[in-house]
Parts: structure tokens; C-alpha cells; sequence
């Protein structure tokens, strides 16, 4: 009886003050929504979201030749603008070098940072970060030059690897090398065009990181075919989003959104078809699209149709990738454990509720 006595109490304050807060959470004690946090808040006083990105990297982070900044970790700043501001166009993008990454993000110069990275339990907790979720599963991987006869890391056995400075990339070819026993040299730079540059003139024997990082240098240079990436993968490199660990609110909004662009693939809601959706009767659906009363919005101090914007002006999570990965691009990504989970792949959203 007192247990009912509570849920009923519970129950009838809900419906007054927490409109928020859905059905399915109606046993759950109500709190006051959160706050607008501190970098939410400098976000909406400028009208523009700093998003620290990548500028050398084409499909990922690079300006083109209008000098916009394009790519798939570009669109998940655009998505977090969008959701914010209203307008997926309000970004200041801030580029930096992967050794930039920690610094810029401590003293607030930037409000996010989608540029690469790989998410490690140190950067998680002494770069003075919360990750949101992994937008993209990646491992690392090796380039040597086609005609090089270099098949396999043995074959690199003495000679000269090179990377840029400040990654995850660093530690872990020397693991690996160790672990085979394999002598080396490690010739790490500021960054991948002066890796690059080393790597061209005959500095480095291979060049290690990303397996994206690896594919976007090699499409978007003169002669592709000069270069080969070993069939060899080193490491998991789960690479996301990141705000500073300050301002949860911000971070939840992040999180949410990134999680909404997975999530409207999975319903098939995309940037040209949503209207369809908008009267559907799945209220799963309606939820997500915060209509026929639905204000999932308000518990992130959102508008309730955050993600209708989200989508309108960005798409989903396989249009952001088909615009800047797919087959119509030079880089012609397989989606492989990118895909959704309904797909055999490792993409899965939380439910909207
Ligand atoms: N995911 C790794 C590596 C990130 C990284 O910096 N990758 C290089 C390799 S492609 C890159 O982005 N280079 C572009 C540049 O030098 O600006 C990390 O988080 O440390």
C-alpha cells in the first residue's frame, strides 16, 4: 500500500511539473531538468559552436575548395550546432593538430573537439574530458609503398616507421614491433603532412595510423596506386567526439545527438523523407521527433523536434557517411562494423524515452 501510495504521489507530480520526463520513467523520483551548463551557455551567447577539427584529413576534417570545412567528423559538429543553435551552418571550426587536442580543450578555446581521436581510458580522464559515443570504429593499420616488396610487418624488421606526434598511434606500433621482437625506428612529426612529406622523399620505410587516416591519404594524393596499405590491423581505435568534462549537460546533449543520427538511420528517417514520418503512429517514432506531445527535448534543455532539425539540416548517420565516405566519393568506405547493429555492425543507440 505505501509502495502504491508513493508511485500514485509520484505520478501526480509528474504530470504537474515534469512534462519532460516520459511514461515509461513515470516511477522514477522527478528531479528538476538540468541546468544549461557552462559551455551550452557560451555557446548560445556567441551563436556559434567551436568545434576543434581536423584540416588535412579529406572525408574526415578538411576544407575544400571553397575553403568550407566538409567531412564526417565536420557533420558531427553541424549536427550539434543544429540540435543547439538551430542552424547547422553557426560552427567556428578551430583546426588543430592531434597534439593540440588536450590543451585547446582545458582552456575552453574550444567548446568540442570531432577530430580522430581515439577513445582511451587516460585521455578520458587526465585530458579533462567526457567522450560521447564512438562515431566511427577504426584500427591501425600500415603504408609502405606499392612496389616496396614490404608485405608484412616482419619485413619492416630495422627499418624506419614514421607517425605524427601526440597520438595513440605512437605507443602502439612499438608494442607491437616489440612483441614480434622487431627492431625499429621511430620518426614521429608535428604532423601528417610533414609525415607525409618524410615518407615521399624516401625518410620512412612505412607510415602507421588509422586505417581511415591511411585510406584518406592514399585516395586523395596524385598516384593512389603507388601506395599499398598491409592487409594488417594493430589495434582498436574507436574513434568519437569529445567536450570538457565540465558541463555534463553539454556532454549529454552531445551524447544525444550523436546517438539521434544513429537512431534515424535505424527508423530510415532521413533528411528527404522525414515529413513522412512526422504523422506516424509508432511511438517510438513520434518520441524521437518529439511530436504529438512528446518533449524528450526538454530533459536536454532542447527544443522537443531537436532532432527534426538535427536531420533536416544534416541527415542521418548513413547519409553523413554516404556524403562524405561513400561509394560517390574517392575514399568509397565499406561500411563494415560501422554499420548498424541491425546490419551485423556495432552502431546501436540507446532508446529515445
Ligand atoms: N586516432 C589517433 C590518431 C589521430 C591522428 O592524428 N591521425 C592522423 C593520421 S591520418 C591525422 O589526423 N593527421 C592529420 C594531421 O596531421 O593534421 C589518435 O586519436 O591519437
Amino acid at each position: 500500500m505505501k509502495r502504491l501510495a508513493f508511485v500514485l504521489g509520484t505520478a501526480a507530480l509528474l504530470t504537474v511539473g515534469a512534462t519532460a520526463l516520459s511514461a515509461q520513467d513515470a516511477t522514477a523520483t522527478p528531479i528538476p531538468l538540468p541546468e544549461v551548463g557552462t559551455v551550452t551557455s557560451r555557446i548560445i551567447d556567441r551563436g556559434s559552436l567551436v568545434c576543434g577539427v581536423n584540416q588535412a584529413l579529406p572525408g574526415f576534417g578538411a576544407p575544400n575548395d571553397a575553403g568550407e570545412f566538409v567531412g564526417f567528423d565536420i557533420d558531427v559538429c553541424r549536427a550539434v550546432a543544429a540540435a543547439i543553435l538551430g542552424d547547422a551552418t553557426a560552427v567556428t571550426f578551430r583546426p588543430i593538430t592531434a597534439a593540440e587536442r588536450q590543451p585547446v580543450l582545458a582552456s575552453g578555446e574550444v567548446d568540442m573537439i570531432s577530430r580522430n581521436t581515439t577513445f582511451t581510458l587516460v585521455r578520458d580522464t587526465l585530458w579533462g574530458a567526457t567522450f560521447g559515443p564512438t562515431t566511427f570504429y577504426d584500427g591501425q593499420g600500415v603504408m609502405v609503398f606499392a612496389d616496396s616488396g614490404i608485405a608484412a610487418l616482419e619485413d619492416l624488421e630495422g627499418g624506419r616507421i614514421c607517425t605524427n606526434q601526440g597520438t595513440t598511434t605512437e605507443q602502439n606500433i612499438t608494442d607491437t614491433m616489440g612483441q614480434l621482437g622487431l627492431e625499429f625506428e621511430l620518426q614521429t612529426y608535428q604532423d601528417f603532412d610533414a609525415v607525409m612529406a618524410a615518407f615521399n622523399e624516401g625518410g620512412c620505410d612505412a607510415v602507421t595510423s588509422d586505417v581511415s587516416g591511411l585510406i584518406s591519404r592514399q585516395a586523395s594524393s596524385a598516384d593512389p596506386g603507388s601506395y599499398q596499405i598491409l592487409d594488417v590491423v594493430i589495434s582498436k581505435e574507436p574513434l568519437g567526439p569529445l567536450s570538457p568534462e565540465g558541463d555534463s549537460q553539454f556532454a549529454d546533449i552531445l551524447r544525444w545527438v550523436v546517438f539521434g543520427l544513429i537512431q534515424a538511420e535505424e527508423f530510415g528517417i532521413s533528411s528527404t523523407n522525414i515529413d513522412d514520418f512526422l504523422a506516424s503512429e509508432n511511438p517510438d517514432i513520434q518520441r524521437f521527433l518529439g511530436v504529438n506531445g512528446n518533449d524528450l527535448g526538454a530533459n536536454l534543455n532542447l527544443p522537443a523536434d531537436f532532432m527534426q532539425t538535427v536531420i533536416r539540416q544534416v541527415g542521418n548517420y548513413g547519409e553523413i557517411w554516404d556524403r562524405n565516405l561513400g561509394p560517390d566519393t574517392p575514399f568509397n568506405l565499406e561500411r563494415g562494423v560501422n554499420a548498424l547493429w541491425t546490419n551485423g555492425g556495432l552502431l546501436y543507440s540507446p532508446p529515445f524515452r
